[in-house]
């Protein structure tokens, strides 16, 4: 097989990679290990940046998520039984988030995908990146039993933290920055009208606690639970009693219960690899950073990264200008430092510490009183909660 661009990994960032390519002309194909089931019944994400949803309707992709995503002009912050509102409108000039599942973008994108006639290969294995220091890498793989070699000028390692391209870079070219967090998070969905108009962030005694949606039908929340728990530790009943004591409102405010259809727990982690790229090989979105949940930019950022490197492409093909590839991981670290300690600092700000005692509990204290009672501060938060236009 030959194509121009070999994209390994079909999450947010190898699709909208495929689709900004392909409205370029430039060609690509995109080879997926698991099943078009599963990565479309796969929940993680669902706060889409305002830059995220522009390039989704730029790109002709939006159509759903105009009719389903539900656009919210702010967040809370709940403590001490109390709602602080980060009102957007007002902070970040008029620019909102929208709530639309990851798994529903990856649905729409693959429909658009297979529609345009574009190769999407699901269920391939042995995936192997070789020559990316030559002018003719290739990307290995068997699909359906068979044993395939995709010839490319360019390759895109999109395949996530756990994928095989950030590897298939030499040993010492690539320096690792990671930053371990001392709890993870416990994920539901549930089949139940959520109990807030807009996303509650609760710091809480007894450890944080979010509550998000998905739909007027589907709930989706979350409590901070240690680094070792497993999902059986955490049996509905208590799941639920820990959400009700940790977004608690002294108001009466009261959070309605109902179906668990999903649980899952994901670690709280920062990690950075640089530079994003090397030879003919580019790295984008989970398989080259990863940021804590607690600033919804995991998804965001891929896409980001990815509407740099199609730009970059597209100049090399159409116009044999080297210079935006050369300046793409230059580029995108920028925005990846920015989300980097803008997810750290809400991180530290909203969780339970073991250590959480003394200086660092007054000092975390401070940060939460000063964002909700300075305009500057909150302004701060709501820029970097929408995405920031340039940085
Ligand atoms: P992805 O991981 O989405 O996609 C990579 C793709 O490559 C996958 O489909 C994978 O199957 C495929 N792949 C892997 N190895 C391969 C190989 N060898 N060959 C071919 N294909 C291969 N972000 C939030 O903002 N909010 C959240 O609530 C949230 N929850 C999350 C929960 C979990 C459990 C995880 C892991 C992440 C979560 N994130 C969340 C972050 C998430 O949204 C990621 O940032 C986003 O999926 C990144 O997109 P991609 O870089 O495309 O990587
Ligand atoms: C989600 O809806 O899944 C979600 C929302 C906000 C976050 C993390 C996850 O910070």
């Amino acid at each position: 097989m030959r194509t121009q661009v070999g994209i390994v990994g079909a999450g947010p960032a190898g699709l909208v990679l495929s689709h900004l390519l392909a409205r370029e002309g430039v060609e690509s194909v995109v080879l997926e290990d698991r099943s078009r089931e599963y990565v479309e019944q796969r929940v993680r994400a669902g706060v889409l940046e305002q830059g995220t949803v522009d390039l989704l309707n730029e790109l002709g992709l939006g159509d759903r998520l105009g009719r389903e995503g539900l656009v919210h002009h702010g967040i809370e912050l709940r403590f001490d039984g109390e709602g602080h509102r980060i009102p957007f409108e007002e902070l970040a000039s008029g620019r909102a988030i929208t709530i639309y599942g990851q798994q529903e973008v990856v649905k729409d994108l693959i429909a658009a995908r297979l529609e345009a006639g574009g190769p999407l290969l699901f269920e391939v294995d042995d995936v192997s990146v070789e020559g990316i220091d030559s002018e003719r890498p290739t990307v290995g793989f068997t699909h359906e039993g068979e044993a395939q070699e995709l010839d490319c000028d360019l390759v895109a390692g999109c395949d996530g933290f756990h994928g095989v391209c950030r590897d298939a870079i030499p040993e010492g070219v690539l320096s690792f920055h990671d930053h371990e967090y001392p709890f993870a998070w416990l994920g539901i969905l549930a089949e139940v009208a959520p109990s807030t108009e807009e996303l509650i962030y609760a710091p809480h005694e007894r450890g944080f606690a979010l509550h998000s949606l998905r739909s007027p039908e589907l709930s989706r929340l979350y409590v901070q639970c240690g680094p070792e728990d497993t999902v059986e530790d955490w049996p509905d009943e208590r799941v639920w009693s820990e959400l009700h004591l940790r977004l608690a409102r002294n108001d009466g405010w009261t959070l309605k219960e109902g179906p668990v259809i999903e649980k899952g727990l994901a670690p709280l982690r920062s990690f950075v690899a640089e530079p994003m790229q090397h030879g003919r090989l580019f790295l984008a979105g989970d398989a080259v950073h990863i940021v804590p949940a607690t600033g919804a930019k995991g998804l965001n950022l891929a896409v980001a990264d990815v509407k740099v490197l199609a730009e970059a492409m597209t100049e090399w093909f159409c116009s044999d200008s080297e210079a935006p590839l050369e300046a793409y991981s230059r580029t995108c670290l920028r925005r990846v430092w920015r989300t980097q300690h803008f997810s750290w600092w809400m991180t530290e700000m909203l969780h339970r510490f073991p250590d959480d005692e003394g200086f660092a509990r007054g000092l975390r204290r401070s940060q939460l009183d000063y964002v909700c009672s300075s305009r500057a501060a909150a302004a701060t938060l709501a820029e970097n909660y929408v995405g920031l236009e340039r940085v």
